[in-house]
């Protein structure tokens, strides 16, 4: 049992029977549309099979400066004036708070695809995240996570299990998804009231053929109460068991299966940023860009190129020099000028794999772009470029 407040001074002689004050008397005030909050944990035992629901209400006090007393019954729940009119001792905002010991065990299991990786072999590697969470006001034992992979990935596909791992369970180094189809190592695991867990599982997929290309797939969770009830759930897609958060996730709209695709989908993006723009007493200004590529899609990709025209971004009467090209990912083209070759990469040298980025550093030298001016400026440069060209240009 505890009492705690970090707005008030609390009384430690608080015990609910002979003194109910939860507030040292006479110790605490609160100015106008202030707020505050006492946090009290109670143990309740004895209460017997029978005597499982509970209604309870606090009551509240304060004194104004003229002596009145203004006094309220509490309201379920963390709004005291619900319906926002400054009054809380009205009909609706004194309802009883709930409580309930009747066990009510609940178990709740998504399931997100992290990621398909389609090999030149043919085959796909497909990592699957499988987050579990107790949901109800009971520990639960004896967990289990099962997940058919034949199911999931039929004839003529032949899934092979690449890994299995976790921080939070003992894992069952036999699941293949076919024979056997616990994640879990059976008997090995609990999960305690409100806490979550989570299992990655690597899948190489061959032989589906050219015409299955597109699978649905659930697991399955299950638990087990202190009183030996057993508590269930069927996956739902992505990575929150209880999207509307009722601490059930066994309904419907929380059940979806998890889509996998292996369909190609070649996919590359790029960004590029403006990391310093150095103006320099000559006139000249020393400009570095960064450039991040990542292969946002599920095949690995080759021939990876960047192109970038410095003639075009500093047109003329500029003249723009590059000073240096790094980076510590790929092979960098050391010919690149910005003008005459724009390939910052070396051609036929660079490819990326699914899911990974890369970085690319860019200096470049911008001399003569107008003359009589000494120093560039954001406004000046404004001036001569078209309306879009001074957007693009805006950091320059
Ligand atoms: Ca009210
Ligand atoms: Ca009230
Ligand atoms: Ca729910
Ligand atoms: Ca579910």
């Amino acid at each position: 049992m505890s009492i705690t407040s970090d707005d008030y001074i609390i009384n430690p002689a608080y015990n609910g029977t002979s003194d109910i004050n939860l507030l040292l008397p006479g110790a605490n005030g609160i100015p106008v549309g202030e707020k505050g909050a006492v946090l009290v944990t109670v143990m309740v035992n004895n209460c017997g099979s029978g005597q499982t629901g509970f209604m309870n209400t606090a009551n509240a006090s304060g004194t104004a400066p003229n002596g009145a007393t203004t006094t309220d019954i509490s309201d379920n729940g963390s709004e005291p004036d619900a319906n926002g009119n400054n009054n809380a001792n009205e009909a609706g905002e004194n309802d009883p708070t709930p409580v309930n010991f009747a066990p009510n065990p609940q178990i709740g299991l998504a399931k997100r695809n992290v990621k398909t990786e389609l090999l030149p072999s043919g085959a796909a590697q497909v990592t699957f995240e499988f987050n579990l969470e107790n949901l109800g006001n009971v520990n639960l034992s004896n967990i289990q996570i099962t997940d058919d992979l034949a199911a999931a990935f039929p004839a003529t596909c032949v899934p092979t299990v690449m890994s299995i791992t976790s921080d939070d369970y003992i894992i069952n180094p036999a699941y293949n998804g076919t024979s056997d189809i616990n994640l879990l190592l059976p008997g090995a695991n609990g999960i305690p009231v409100g806490e979550k867990g989570a299992v990655l599982v690597t899948v190489m997929v061959n032989n589906c053929g050219s015409a299955q290309t597109s699978f649905l797939n659930t697991a399955n969770a299950s638990g087990t109460a202190p009183n030996g009830a057993t508590t269930t759930d069927i996956s739902d897609n992505g990575s929150e068991p209880d999207a509307n958060g009722n601490n059930n996730a066994n309904e419907a709209g929380e059940n979806d299966p998890t889509p996998v695709n292996f369909a190609p989908n070649p996919q590359i993006g790029l960004a590029k940023r403006n990391v310093k723009t150095e103006l320099l007493p000559s006139g000249a200004a020393q400009v570095t860009f960064e450039f991040n590529l990542e292969n946002l899609g599920n095949v690995n990709l080759s021939n990876i190129q960047i192109t970038d025209d410095l003639a075009a971004a500093f047109p003329a009467t500029c003249v723009p020099t590059v000073m240096s090209i790094t980076s510590d990912d790929y092979i960098i083209n050391p010919a690149y000028d910005g003008t005459s070759d724009l390939n910052l990469l070396l051609p036929g040298a660079n490819g990326i794999p699914v899911g990974e980025k890369g970085a690319v550093l860019v200096t470049v030298m911008v001399n003569n772009c107008g003359s009589g001016q000494t120093r560039l400026s954001e406004h000046r440069q404004c001036q001569w470029y078209s309306a879009q060209r001074c957007n693009d240009h805006r950091h320059f």
